[in-house]
């Protein structure tokens, strides 16, 4: 299935740097920044700098070297949020069933408070 990328999507325009955005680690392909709303203590967005639209698409098209680095940088994200011991969770959403509301691969990390049990 060919992947349409809409380059004006807003997690494009902060890899740009035309919008501001939190930081929490910045990598040679990933950047790892704070949701504008978080919906728990910690929720921290990690997105590849490559234009993908999901992770179907970021696994089927990235190379070995983004793909490890991505990963990576979530599991550095949880260690410097210290989050391994209370637990934690990482969501992707994709597509209208998954309502993806910004169309750039993001992983969210979520943690800092019992998060209950959700499947979907
Ligand atoms: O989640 C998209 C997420 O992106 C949602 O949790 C809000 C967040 N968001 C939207 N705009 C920004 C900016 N400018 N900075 C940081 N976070 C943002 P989805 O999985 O696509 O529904």
């Amino acid at each position: 299935m060919p992947y349409t990328y809409d380059d004006q999507n807003i997690f494009a325009k902060i890899l740009r740097g035309e919008i501001p955005n939190t930081t929490v680690l910045e990598t040679e392909h990933t950047l790892a920044f704070r949701d504008l709303y978080p919906q728990a203590p910690v929720h921290v967005l990690v997105i590849p700098k490559g234009a993908y639209v999901c992770y179907d698409h970021f696994a089927r098209d990235a190379s070995d070297a983004e793909i490890v680095d991505f990963n990576r940088t979530i599991g550095r994200i949880v260690e410097m949020e210290s989050l391994q011991e209370g637990g934690y969770r990482t969501i992707s959403n994709a597509g209208q069933a998954g309502v993806q509301e910004v169309p750039h691969l993001h992983v969210h990390i979520l943690g800092g408070r019992p998060l209950g049990r959700m499947l979907a």
